[in-house]
């Protein structure tokens, strides 16, 4: 698109929850029409209130609705919606999607199909990685699957290894692989994990790194061969391939090491012949060297904090590129302000393995005060399906130190009342405690290594009650002293221990805040 920019009037947003809320507000600021989709489990949803219009699209499954191209493509013609904002997971790096988009003349908002077809195959992302001088962890590019073939290179790199799905993603058809004997059988059902998942049984094999960091890199390109990043975020803070903690800065960071990582996403991205935003994945390791990992085509989760330390507004930045128009951000400008941490509040509940709390919210109170955002998908009253993913918010708090962001965290979680689901509140509040999390300290093992078990309360139960008294005790008290009016006579409301003991459990056994 070297062409004439084309200004975008009216936007279709083809998420639910909290990014099409997040893409609508940018919309807003910029004078645009948003248009909503909405499946039959959302026509009260969150999202489809704060469009200026919205459009049914099918039943509540998501592959009856929001992954139903052809759906969000009628409602996108119908609205008369010059673009489609794919958000993230669903359609967003679907490179048939973004095709069906161009050809029917609606711009999409992100890279280019070819660049998505590229970049999802791991093995090929892989290849131009390579060509583009970026370090990757020893590994093979065979894909032929050739049992003989892939274990000779094991032994060759030296065990353990790790199988990866070339279609992969959320560590689906990843195995680890311990030894040579052990090989063949890891190989044979990754392969057929990989394929069941993504229709596609590709394999690659890499030499497995122990307890690395996910450091990644965010990226933004336009149609006129400008690239800049944006810095890093650490995201190592995750469960089973679900991030949980992200912060910009990394703990780890230092501008030497920035700039040569921001050196290797932008030459990725100008081998790929990457537009709009993108991240690049990389490991690092406990000598701080770095390998790639990936390249995520979408706007991901966890953007506040890159937007918290640049002051930049991501979703306007993609809007302007889409629209063919020069990037305005050079890289000269970009700075690192402060530090911001974001954490993901899942309606799950971290006592029964983080399983997915469904129901009503009964209760819904946001944390408030300096240096906190809220993304919410939610509002009091919101109904939690269960077809969609059970992310219904994000915490996202800047502080000029990670130590002034992380009291700020703790505060705004203390701040933040839910009832009706179950949450992920609780726990944050557990991992942000942890003296290992306040150093810096981690690793994509931290969460198995210091909670094994999905443990994550007070272990000792004698201990548990002895904080409990002690902060009953101390609230008790303290509320007794309000009791008494500045004219000296007492107020009589109803003071029951039993209360505050009760109360005081709930905080101190699993940090909840009922
Ligand atoms: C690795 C690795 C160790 N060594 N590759 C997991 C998902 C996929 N994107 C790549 N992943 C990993 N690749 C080598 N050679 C460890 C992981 C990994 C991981 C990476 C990022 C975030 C969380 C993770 C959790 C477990 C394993």
């Amino acid at each position: 698109m070297a062409d004439e920019p084309r200004t975008i009037k009216k936007i279709l947003i083809a998420n639910r929850g909290e990014i099409a809320v997040r893409v609508m507000r940018a919309c807003r600021d910029l004078g645009i029409q948003s248009v909503a989709v909405f499946s039959e489990a959302d026509s009260a949803a969150y999202h489809v209130r704060m469009a200026d219009e919205a459009y049914p699209i099918g039943p509540a499954p998501s592959n009856k609705s929001y992954l139903v191209m052809e759906n969000v493509i009628e409602a996108a013609k119908l609205s008369g919606a010059d673009a489609v904002h794919p958000g993230y997971g669903f359609l967003s790096e679907n490179a048939s999607f973004a095709r069906r988009c161009e050809e029917e003349g609606i711009i999409f908002i992100g890279p280019k199909p070819d660049t998505i077809t590229a970049l999802g195959d791991k093995v090929e992302a892989r290849r131009l990685a390579i060509d583009a001088g970026l370090p990757v962890v020893p590994g093979t590019e065979l894909t032929d699957n050739d049992p003989k073939a892939a274990l000779d290179f094991a032994t060759e790199i030296g065990f353990p290894v790790l199988i990866k799905a070339a279609a992969g993603g959320g560590g689906k058809g990843m195995r680890v692989v311990e030894s040579p004997e052990l090989f063949e059988e890891s190989l044979q059902s990754a392969s057929n994990e990989a394929l069941n998942a993504f229709g596609n049984g590709t394999v690659f094999v890499e030499k497995y790194l122990l307890k690395p960091r996910h450091v990644e890199i965010q990226i933004m390109a336009d149609h006129h061969g400008n690239v800049v990043h944006l810095n890093e975020r650490e995201c190592s803070i995750q469960r089973r391939h679900q991030k949980v903690i992200e912060e910009s800065p990394s703990p780890i960071m230092t501008p030497e090491l920035r700039e040569r990582m921001g050196n290797a996403a932008i030459a990725i991205a100008k081998k790929a012949g990457y537009v709009n935003a993108g991240t690049c994945e990389f490991l690092v390791d406990q000598n701080l060297d770095f390998y790639f990992l990936e390249v995520n085509t979408r706007l991901q989760v966890e953007h506040p904090v890159t937007e918290m330390i640049t002051g930049l507004d991501l979703v306007r930045e993609q809007i302007w590129i889409a629209e063919g128009r020069e990037m305005r951000i050079k890289q000269e400008d970009v700075g690192v302000h402060g530090h911001a941490l974001e954490c993901r509040i899942y309606a799950e509940d971290p006592e029964e393995g983080f399983a997915p709390s469904t129901g009503r919210l009964k209760h819904y109170r946001l944390p408030q005060g300096p240096g906190v955002r809220v993304d919410s998908g939610v509002v009091i009253f919101s109904e939690i399906p269960i077809y969609y993913d059970p992310m219904i918010a994000k915490l996202a708090v800047w502080g000029r130190t990670r130590e002034e962001a992380i009291a700020r965290t703790q505060r705004a979680l203390q701040e933040y009342r839910i009832s009706g689901v179950k949450t992920t509140i609780g726990f944050h509040r557990v991992v942000l405690d942890h003296p290992k999390f306040i150093e810096g300290d981690m690793s994509t093992g931290f969460l198995g290594e210091h909670y094994p078990d999905n443990n994550y309360r007070v272990k000792d139960p004698e201990t548990a009650e002895m904080a409990a008294i002690g902060v009953a005790i101390d609230k008790f008290v303290r509320d007794r002293k309000v009791l008494v009016s500045p004219d000296g006579q007492p107020q009589f409301r109803s003071v029951r221990w039993k209360d505050y003991h009760r109360r005081a459990k709930l905080t101190t056994t699993f940090g909840g805040n009922k």
